[in-house]
């Protein structure tokens, strides 16, 4: 069965986001994305990260057919009528080298922030930055104070470290199953770090991914949405003409997860 019999969606939408598409790793659901890509329409498309997983090419080169037509497909769509805006993340750091630069129709940014239809602020951001700050719950406890501001911008050693040690966001997923305390401890520690960046940034909201868990829920009085990823759960955010918000899951139809209406329609184009 083709992959593009069983995803039907024809749907025209404002945004989509997609995080953690790990193209370059064997786990990628390279068919999935793409059947998603082709079927959607969209005046932007955020990458938020792990686009390419550099780490993984560099253990292993490989390179299916599947992943160049992801690539093809997203350039397609750039060449045409989609803003696409890269915000790298971790596994794709080098690019982030390059923010500010467009390549190819492809705008780069570290972060950026999106206004909804509805007026609302989003920082996108790849959320690798704080991951400094939620391996260990001591150093959460330092939300707000400089100590806590440092821990941040130590980040990119700690990723060094990381990527060294051959750790990765499996670590995670080994950590759901198998220590499910341990895995929600830091999911928590996670969103609270998401929560305490959007206040500081004052924007309504922040869109990220990284911990490939997708999510679309308030917290903290800022609204946290995380894409989720193309390894396992097929994952996007898209949103509506009106702004409204959908968290949808590519299953043999679309799926959607979670919805968020516009806080003020009235103002939507
Ligand atoms: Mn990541």
């Amino acid at each position: 069965m083709q992959t593009s019999d069983r995803i039907r969606i024809k749907r025209n939408v404002r945004t989509i986001w997609i995080s953690d598409v790990h193209l370059g790793f064997p786990g990628c659901s390279a068919d999935y994305l793409l059947a998603f890509i082709r079927d959607m329409r969209c005046e932007r498309l955020y990458l938020v990260g792990d686009i390419i997983d550099f780490w993984a090419l560099k253990k292993k080169r490989y390179w299916p057919q599947a992943h160049n037509n992801v690539v093809r497909s997203i350039l397609g769509k750039a060449k045409h009528d989609t803003r696409v805006i890269y915000v790298p993340g971790n596994h794709d750091e080098a690019m982030r080298e390059y923010a500010g630069l467009t390549l190819g129709n492809v705008e780069i940014h570290d972060r950026i922030i999106h206004e909804t239809a509805d007026g609302r602020r989003l920082l996108v951001m790849h959320g690798d930055q704080f991951d400094s700050a939620v391996v260990n719950s001591k150093f959460i406890g330092l939300i707000g104070s400089s100590a806590y501001e440092l821990l941040l911008r130590m980040n990119r050693y700690v990723n060094w470290w990381r990527e060294r040690m051959g750790l990765d966001y499996w670590s995670l997923a080994a950590a759901t199953k198998h220590k499910v305390k341990k895995a929600v401890k830091y999911i928590s520690n996670f969103e609270q770090a998401v929560a305490h960046e959007a206040h500081r940034q004052q924007v309504d909201g922040l869109i990220c991914g990284h911990i490939h868990r997708a999510e679309l829920t308030r917290l903290d009085g800022v609204t946290y949405m995380n894409c989720g990823d193309w390894v396992e759960s097929c994952t996007a955010l898209v949103e509506h003409h009106d702004g409204t918000i959908e968290l949808l899951k590519l299953t043999d139809e679309a799926q959607v997860l979670k919805r968020m209406e516009p806080i003020r329609p009235e103002l939507a184009a």
